[in-house]
């Protein structure tokens, strides 16, 4: 079975959000009542967060969480899964096992590892790599005891400089030994200026996907760029792909404008 979520970010303000971090309340009513199944929360820092608050606005509107997305701090904060610096990768592995419990504490979605793996490029890539799967191992190993799913999310060459493929997050994957709850977050957006063939990717990787976001070439809503949704819609169906369908587009040109078509837009799609 397929799902659809749309992302609001609980803290700050963020490029894929469409309302103010402060305003997460608003953004929780319209995810509802666009329609989608769940909500994809951004977040910084669990522990400045009213969890409670947040649990019992979840549980009134009847509201699932699809994932916790993580990467807000890393713009933010010098904390880095593959950084040289103890310091850093210490504060993301902390990070990331305040994140792992705060999805614990709203049902348990999947956590996902972007850009808190850090950019990469500041030492040589197996040094780094090294450092990332240590890295990930502990955090893996902490979901694992609470039964929480990780997302290796390929990000664009433009934002990092490893793990830019879908491909090679698969080698990452396959170089640990396939862990149980780690598993690709196939973003359309990253996978359009990365891989040969989106829809082969789709062929080739499904199978570890954890959690897809929908973005269109220029990152707005499916349909205002060039990527084929319905064929990619339809290869996730043909290779059985259950999980999220998650929006993650920016305001462009506007807010309002996502939070009017935005729901329309996903519906006329899967
Ligand atoms: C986050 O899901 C993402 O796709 C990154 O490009 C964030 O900058
Ligand atoms: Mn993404």
């Amino acid at each position: 079975m397929i799902y659809t979520s749309a992302s609001i970010s609980v803290q700050y303000d963020n490029v894929f959000s469409p309302f103010a971090g402060k305003d997460w309340e608003n953004g929780f009513r319209w995810v509802k009542d666009s329609g989608f199944d769940a909500v994809e929360i951004i977040l910084s820092d669990p522990g400045l967060l009213d969890v409670a608050h947040i649990q019992h606005t979840l549980s009134r509107m009847n509201m699932k969480v699809s994932t916790i997305s993580t990467g807000q701090a890393t713009g933010m904060e010098d904390i880095e899964m593959s950084s040289v610096c103890e310091i850093s990768r210490v504060a993301a592995r902390n990070r990331l096992f305040a994140d792992i419990d705060f999805s614990e504490a709203v049902g348990g979605p999947n956590v996902t590892i972007g850009l808190i793996r850090g950019r990469g490029g500041r030492q040589e890539e197996s040094i780094e790599r090294e450092l990332l799967i240590r890295e990930l191992k502990y955090v893996a190993d902490y979901a694992k005891k609470k039964g929480i799913r990780l997302n290796l999310e390929p990000i664009n060459r433009y934002e990092c400089k490893r793990i830019n493929s879908t491909q090679e997050a698969y080698q990452l994957l396959k170089d640990m030994d396939f862990p149980e709850n780690v598993g690709i977050l196939f973003d359309t957006f990253h996978s359009n200026i990365e891989d040969p063939d989106t829809l082969q990717a789709i062929r080739d990787y499904g199978k570890y996907f954890f959690h897809v976001h929908f973005a269109d070439s220029n990152r707005q809503i499916p349909g205002e760029g060039h990527i084929p949704f319905r064929e990619i819609v339809k290869t996730l169906k043909d290779i059985n792909y259950e999980g999220y369908i998650s929006l993650e587009v920016l305001n462009r040109p506007h807010a309002a404008h996502v939070i009017e078509y935005a729901g329309k837009a996903i519906k006329s799609i899967i």
